[in-house]
């Protein structure tokens, strides 16, 4: 399968207005020649559950291929805009925080157990910050050739195979009527124990549940692995609504400005937190709808019986 194209992007040599401000557009452009080439290195990689290595636990994994597509980023990303900052999910310092100036934070392989398992749901992740708010991403499948972008104020799309470009929303968007109604998606994460786990466990539940049982009768949940891919899905309105804690930074920068742009929102995992920070770890994205929204972030935050702490 050939790379994807991206005709749709200008020609690279092509003269834009000198500007004192950061072209967001060009910086779209760069990331996503980026993506596309690290996309080619996922897809002539033979990974395997044996050749990839623990982190924090035995469900925490890295392979030589997240570290070298990451390599790839840094370098091209350095050369390119020396004066931005680099967080990525490899090179990352523990403890490391974002600046106020531009930062572009990135995923080698967002979704990394799916990759080493042969499951297609994987993703480059391309952000850049400003001011801790995202206003570019790129987040790109290379094995279903899903090409997730934004630009602040100028939208979101996806360019899929053959270079068909749509904006996000791809389907009308429907009112939203409550949890009920819903397709819904969480992700377990690696923290397998302790209230954090707890709590994700109670709250599935809670939503699976019957009425009869006290839940919420969700129409089902969605575990895809990957949580910048399940936020883009919610920004194309394929999902409802995303919830997860215990992610990152790198994880959620760019699907977050492809959520928005689409007509998204963005609040808190934990209960009553309309203003989430980039680097909070607690994240509840919900789709666009002419109605409905925040209704539902409350119907899911009354779902939620206590608080991740991070
Ligand atoms: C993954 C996230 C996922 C989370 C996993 C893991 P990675 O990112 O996308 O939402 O539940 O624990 O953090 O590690 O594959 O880049």
């Amino acid at each position: 399968m050939a790379p994807i194209s991206i005709d749709f992007l200008p020609d690279t040599n092509a003269q834009r207005p000198p500007t004192g401000a950061i072209d967001l557009e060009e910086v779209r452009d760069f990331l996503v020649r980026i993506a596309v080439e690290a996309g080619e290195v996922m897809r002539n990689a033979v990974p395997a559950v044996a050749t990839s290595k623990a982190k924090s636990n035995s469900s925490d994994r890295v392979t030589a291929t997240d570290h070298e597509i990451e390599r790839l980023m840094r370098d091209a990303l350095t050369a390119r805009y020396p004066s931005f900052a680099f967080l990525g999910e490899e090179t990352s310092r523990k403890g490391q925080r974002m600046g106020d100036g531009p930062v572009v934070v990135c995923d080698p392989i967002d979704g990394t157990l799916n990759f080493i398992h042969g499951f297609p749901n994987v993703a480059v992740s391309l952000g850049l910050a400003l001011d801790r708010k995202p206003v570019v991403g790129v987040v790109y499948n290379p094995f279903r050739q899903d090409l997730f972008w934004a630009v602040a104020g100028k939208g979101a799309f996806l360019t899929q195979a053959g270079g068909e470009c749509t904006r996000l929303p791809l389907r009308p968007a429907e009112p939203l009527h409550g949890l009920s109604s819903c397709l819904v998606a969480l992700e377990w994460g690696s923290e397998r124990q302790g209230p954090n786990w707890h709590l994700r466990m109670r709250t599935a539940a809670n939503l699976l549940s019957a009425r009869s049982e006290g839940g919420q009768m969700v129409q089902s949940i969605r575990s895809s692995g990957s949580a910048a891919l399940s936020c883009c899905h919610v920004a194309a309105g394929l999902l409802d609504l995303w919830w997860e804690g215990g992610c990152w930074a790198w994880d959620v920068c760019a699907a977050w400005a492809i959520l928005e742009e689409a007509g998204g929102l963005m609040v808190s995992a934990n209960p009553g937190a309309w203003c989430p920070s980039l680097e909070g770890r607690t994240y509840m994205a919900v789709r666009h709808a002419p109605s409905g929204q925040k209704e539902l972030v409350q119907e899911m935050w009354e779902c939620v019986d206590g608080r991740f702490e991070f």
